[in-house]
């Protein structure tokens, strides 16, 4: 089953190595056939190469768009080499066999990625190559198709051991040619699908406009396999979308620190989305256990807001993820390292904070090159038992236009501007969400609980338990403005609130109950805003 190789036909995009390869193989006595521009690589290096052009009868036509879908290209990839009426077919319309296919596509993934406009990513969707890989494969009882240049190697060392190729190695190499196909059409239908989720060259309403189509094409490459998953017993991987960087999705480095595990990577992002809903406000600090965040404030300095931070939960903080939305400076790196943290991510670091944390060998430092839009568009997956859950993910964000006062009392400045900061919190806590907050710092955070008032009393123990660690007079929650993620459906979570001191509550509204609801706020002088918006998250 060795196949000798008479004839090759070479056409690639990426032309590395293709001279060399050219070089060898005809050293090798094989006819080399090659498209435009690779035929003009390989005769630039003075090595003999037949036009496709001269086999087909036709030229290279609409832009080269048409040049090798031609009978002659495919009968010769395609003929079963022992069958006599394909050989038959083959003298009778002058289709010579075609031994070896050397091809690389067009680059339609990094065309998209550089931010190309329309017209030149639809002219980078190759046609021809993929046709012709996907004939040689087909094939691969007689014909080698190499669609990598890492491989070139391996074909000419077959060749010199056994003056042809392996079927092993026509079959891997086969195997390797649809996975290309499949992962470059995928792409090409995440751009027409999703293009948003993945850049933005369709215009910013694109994923909204879109449909989800009726298949889900995703092209993802595995970028880092993992010790393990959320547990030991457990196997995972991290994919990301092929091709190059995307503009807009900030890039991580990690500058220290053991290798990330699932959990960093699940709780460093939960950090990072947080955290960059405060891309544009004062210095902020996030700090995050388990997904949920366990501490967060903002202040005149990065210093102040992580201290205001880990001082809304100290124990929860041991061992937490620390999320900045300015670069770090050495008085708050110092403070980070005070205590076992996992994950530090922020928007750069000075040399020496950078100094400060090389010292703590296990902590992991990464920068992101950026914060990420928190109301960009993008795509949320999720697996249940048989499938998938697709939704947009929740980019809502709201300002103090969009609230509407429903009790007596508005609230004052400063429980607006508390409002606001304990609902964008709440967003980004695990449904039923309650946030304290109170100058621009939580004051407790109730998160996970199947019912509401759990959630606003569970918030208010963990308010009163940081005040006596810091030896405040009293609970941060007295004064404070509260937030919930859904509705109250009843008084009684509110009046949970209420008890602990809120003076302002900040909730979508839209309860059934929501009269008796207003109502009991009033009567508690409670000052409330509806905002119309919802945010679970489970
Ligand atoms: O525009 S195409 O889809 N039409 C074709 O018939 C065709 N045949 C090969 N693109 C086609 N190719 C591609 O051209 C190959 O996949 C390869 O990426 C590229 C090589 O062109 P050149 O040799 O001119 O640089």
């Amino acid at each position: 089953s060795t196949m000798a190789i008479r004839r090759a036909l070479l056409s690639v995009s990426d032309k590395s190595g293709i001279v060399e390869l050219a070089q060898a193989l005809a050293a090798r006595g094989v006819e080399l056939v090659s498209t435009g521009g690779t035929a003009k690589a390989i005769r630039d290096a003075g090595l003999p190469v037949k036009d496709v052009a001269d086999l087909t009868g036709f030229p290279e036509m609409m832009d080269g768009r048409v040049k090798t879908l031609h009978p002659v290209v495919h009968g010769g990839l395609l003929a079963v080499r022992d069958d006599a009426a394909h050989v038959a077919s083959m003298e009778e319309h002058g289709i010579g066999p075609i031994d070896l296919l050397v091809i690389n596509l067009y680059p339609f993934e990094s065309t998209v990625a550089k931010g190309a406009a329309r017209d030149e990513v639809v002219e980078n969707i190759d046609i021809g190559g993929p046709a012709m890989v996907r004939s040689s494969a087909k094939n691969h009882a007689f014909v080698t198709v190499l669609t990598d240049p890492a491989d070139y190697p391996e074909l000419l060392a077959q060749l010199d051991a056994d003056g042809g190729t392996s079927a092993a190695f026509r079959i891997r190499m086969a195997g390797k040619a649809y996975a290309l196909t499949a992962a470059y059409d995928a792409a090409i239908a995440s751009w027409f699908a999703f293009a948003d989720a993945f850049g933005n060259p369709l215009g910013p309403d694109a994923l909204k406009a879109t449909p989800f189509p009726a298949t889900l094409p995703l092209a993802f490459a595995r970028k880092d396999e993992l010790r393990y998953g959320e547990n030991p017993h457990q196997s995972a991987a991290v994919y990301v979308p092929r091709g190059p960087a995307t503009p807009g999705i900030p890039q991580a480095r990690q500058l220290q620190g053991k290798e990330l595990s699932y959990n960093n990577y699940n709780d460093a992002d939960a950090a990072l989305e947080l955290i960059a809903e405060f891309a544009e406000s004062d210095p902020a600090v996030a700090i995050i256990k388990h997904a949920n965040p366990c501490g967060v404030a903002q202040a005149s300095t990065l210093l102040a807001a992580y201290e205001a931070a880990f001082d809304c939960d100290r124990t929860s903080a041991f061992g937490g993820i620390v999320a900045t939305n300015r670069p770090l400076d050495a008085e708050t790196a110092r403070a980070i390292t005070g205590i076992f943290t996992e994950v530090v991510i922020a928007p750069g670091a000075d040399e020496e904070a950078q100094a400060i944390f090389a010292a703590k060998k296990n902590l992991r430092l990464l920068l992101v090159d950026s914060l990420p839009r928190a109301n960009r568009p993008g795509l949320q997956l999720k697996t249940i038992a048989g499938g998938l859950l697709v939704q947009s993910r929740d980019n809502g964000t709201i300002s103090a236009a969009d609230l509407k006062v429903v009790t007596k009392r508005a609230p004052t400045e400063r429980e607006l501007a508390d409002c606001l900061f304990a609902w964008t919190v709440a967003k980004h806590v695990k449904s039923n969400a309650i946030v304290y907050a109170k100058d621009g710092v939580t004051a407790g955070i109730g998160a996970g609980q199947m019912n509401r008032r759990d959630s606003s009393r569970i918030a208010a123990i963990r308010a009163a338990e940081s005040a006596e660690v810091a030896g405040w007079p009293a609970s941060r929650t007295v004064g404070s403005a509260v937030a919930s993620d859904a509705f109250f459906p009843f008084p009684d979570g509110l009046l949970a609130a209420a008890e602990a001191g809120a003076t302002a509550v900040i909730q979508p509204g839209g309860a059934m109950n929501d009269a008796d609801v207003i109502a009991a706020a009033d009567e508690a002088g409670l000052a409330m805003v509806f905002t119309g918006m919802r945010h679970f998250r489970h």
